[in-house]
């Protein structure tokens, strides 16, 4: 597993390691009992309207800008230390409570890939996150997929889940975090990461906070198109930029807002990049701890794609049999 020690005595040669290859890594005793609690008191605080009935949420997206602010100041504070200690110079950006109440199936996250918030081809993020509950596979602990920060981007701008073919390429990569409260997983911006509903009796409520690397700025996309976009407007902006603006309405579900008074700096085309099998495979098992040869290797994803073509011919046919079934009136 990938767990390392108490920051205090983290080598951060090793942190850097972990966060290369892996793209995640999980930090004992980050925050305090203390600090828990008193996160815990804050989440409590006056919860928006907006946001209190929401299966899943996370209080960027509420219209209530003082008590994002609030959330965000608590949050930063408590982190900046054990920040500071692990990345000196990267700058803690914004920060935001999420949650999942309780009992909720429809809280599931699904394996998704975030935004991009920096220039990636400069610039490194990370989001850190930290439950104030303990957390495993009951009640909303997150999952993983090893290694998949290092694939080519699979979007640009509104995070988006990826479909259930790519998920059953990569399902020997997905991994579930169990965690205890006040462990931190740190984990890059590009990992492609979802989390089980929340199935027990109580609410699951962690912090996140984007970490951007010096001299980086952060971005906003903004989309021309919600669904399928084909380009983005990209703003630069302050650190607690998704503090302060309502960048989404409940009511326009997917739909972001367009900051006003603001120029864009550049626009950048978006094509929804393909992938193949070999490339996923190859991609993520190209890392240090796997000793096979380059032609074991090669063996070793020509039989795993083979296994997996099989798997879709099968989940086709049944398909195919259970509309014929439906048709003949046995089903
Ligand atoms: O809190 C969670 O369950 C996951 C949050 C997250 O990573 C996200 O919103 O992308």
């Amino acid at each position: 597993m990938n767990r390392i020690n108490n920051f205090k005595n983290i080598k951060l040669k090793d942190l850097e390691q972990k966060l290369e290859i892996d793209g995640y890594a999980i930090i004992d005793d980050f925050l305090t009992q203390q600090q828990i609690e008193k996160l815990t008191e804050v989440y409590y605080s006056g919860i928006p309207k907006d946001l209190s009935n929401k299966p899943f949420m996370y209080t960027t997206a509420s219209s209530n800008l003082a008590y994002k602010k609030k959330v965000a100041l608590a949050i930063r504070d408590n982190c900046r230390n054990q920040i500071n200690s692990l990345f000196p110079e990267y700058r803690l950006a914004y920060a935001l409570f999420v949650n999942k109440k309780p009992q909720r199936k429809d809280s599931e996250l699904k394996v998704h890939q975030d935004w991009s918030i920096v220039d990636e081809s400069l610039f490194k993020a990370y989001y850190v996150w930290c439950p104030l509950t303990d957390v495993d596979e009951n009640n909303g602990c997150l999952q993983v997929i090893k290694g998949s920060h290092r694939l080519r981007r699979f979007v640009e701008g509104g995070s988006t889940d990826i479909d259930s073919h790519y998920i059953r390429i990569m399902k020997n990569y997905l991994i579930s975090l169990p965690m205890k409260a006040g462990q931190a997983l740190i984990f890059n911006q590009r990992l492609l990461h979802g989390s089980f509903p929340n199935m027990s009796e109580k609410e699951r409520i962690a912090t996140n906070l984007a970490i951007i690397s010096p001299n980086s700025t952060l971005i906003y996309l903004y989309p021309d198109n919600p669904v399928s976009p084909t380009q983005f407007e990209v703003f630069e902006v302050e650190d607690d930029f998704f503090e302060n603006f309502v960048f989404a309405s409940k009511e326009m579900g997917r739909e972001l807002f367009r900051p006003e008074n603001r120029e864009s700096s550049t626009t950048i085309k978006y094509e929804h990049p393909l992938f193949t099998k070999r490339e996923i495979l190859e991609t993520l098992s190209d890392n240090p701890s796997n000793t096979d040869s380059i032609l074991i290797r090669n063996i070793k994803i020509t039989v795993d794609i083979f296994v997996l073509n099989i798997e879709e011919q099968l989940f086709n046919l049944k398909g195919i049999i259970k509309q014929l079934l439906k048709y003949i009136g046995i089903k």
